[in-house]
């Protein structure tokens, strides 16, 4: 393994890594030292647990389906999953939408659907790729992938099973793509918009005021947020449900509760939430991950050596999460020094914390202090 000198220096540091955390789940773990998937049981996937090559700095992370992206420093997006050149799986949808276009420019971010991928560049412009690059009225071809000629520039995209979402550098919602349950028709009393999203056959915003507004399928209430609700800063549409990052930090859920994608959402504060088909995933304040409802393939097990992330993403059956790389001295796990990791290693001073114990003896002591002064700065750049 090319990255075999990192890992031995994780285990100097006290981390093992190992790639199988769960031993009835197939799975495959720390892919790369940045990256890490879980789910994906034998036979439910196809390559969504192996971004290759080995991806290191990376940034902005999200699943399609099917497939996972990441956007690497220069702007340049790498794709895997099902829809790859590797694609072979005849039960997995392959329409090319892991496969990025050569001609592709610096990419800010990307998000998948169903079968499609869509692109926004530095430039404010949009890409899809993958299915709906014709309009066949036929599964999945619906023109999601077809982006509008007069869109403009934009600064957020989102794309649902087979319909995507635009909001435009003017402040309009644009969608396009598959339109049966009237997913793309944005209404015309929106207001002032900060954010789209999107998932299954529902098209979601969020208002600069924080106000969610959803339309299209309302099969189990996805399309119906909680009327006390309240201002929301994120929020991370499933297939049929819908999970919501509250302004103080906390989550809230509502649509089908069928894998207990509701009852089952968590307390406590968090830093992001995403959703794949029927499980969502979700980073606390400590960087923590969490996973709950459907868990057919594994998709909510998050495996216990993952250490502390900076984003997380979901598919219809994996989970990946972007790491933040352990580091000596970095007490609060950011992944960079700073006073917070001094003055956390002053509030354990005395006590029992393997956080800030860095020789190892128990306690935190001058000893781990100096340890941290020796380390400041060392840290590997985000
Ligand atoms: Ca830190
Ligand atoms: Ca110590």
């Amino acid at each position: 393994m090319h990255h075999a000198p990192r890992r031995a220096a994780l285990q100097i540091l006290g981390w093992v890594a190992t790639t199988s955390i769960v031993a009835s789940i197939p799975m495959r773990c720390f892919a790369s030292d940045r990256i890490v998937t879980w789910g994906c049981a034998e036979g439910v996937c196809e390559g969504q647990d192996d971004p290759q090559p080995t991806i290191d700095l990376v940034s902005n992370l999200s699943s399609g389906a099917f497939h996972s992206m990441v956007v690497l420093p220069d702007g340049i997006l790498r794709a895997w999953g099902s829809g790859s050149e590797g694609s072979t799986n005849g039960s997995f949808p392959n329409f090319r939408q892991s496969i990025v276009p050569s001609d592709l420019g610096p990419v800010l971010t990307a998000v998948g659907g169903g079968t499609h991928t869509l692109a926004l560049l530095a430039d404010g412009s949009v890409r899809a790729w993958g299915a709906g690059l014709l309009n066949t009225s036929q599964i999945p071809q619906f023109g999601q992938s077809m982006v509008p000629a007069d869109l403009g520039p934009c600064v957020q995209i989102a794309a649902g099973n087979a319909h995507s979402l635009a909001l435009t550098r003017e402040g309009a919602v644009r969608a396009w793509g598959y339109d049966g349950f009237g997913q793309c028709a944005v209404p015309s009393d929106l207001g002032a918009v900060q954010r789209v999203a999107a998932n299954g056959y529902t098209s979601y915003v969020i208002s600069q005021a924080g106000v969610v507004r959803a339309w299209g399928l309302n099969s189990h209430g996805q399309a119906s947020p909680p009327a006390d609700l309240g201002v929301c800063s994120q929020l991370a549409p499933g297939f049929v449900h819908a999970v919501a990052l509250q302004i103080g930090g906390t989550l809230r859920a509502w649509g089908s509760d069928q894998h207990e994608q509701v009852t089952a959402c968590p307390s406590g504060f968090f830093l992001q939430v995403a959703s794949g088909g029927y499980h969502s995933v979700a980073l606390r304040t400590d960087r923590t991950v969490v996973a709950w409802g459907r868990n057919s393939a594994g998709q909510c097990e998050v495996p216990i050596e993952i250490g502390r992330c900076k984003q997380v993403a979901a598919g219809r059956h994996h989970s990946v999460a972007l790491r933040v790389l352990p580091c000596v001295g970095d007490v609060n796990g950011d992944g960079v020094h700073s006073g917070q990791d001094i003055g956390a290693l002053f509030a354990a001073f005395g006590a029992t914390d393997p956080s800030a114990d860095f020789d190892g003896d128990g306690v935190v002591t001058s000893i781990d202090f100096s340890i941290l002064l020796a380390a400041w700065g060392t840290c590997a750049p985000e």
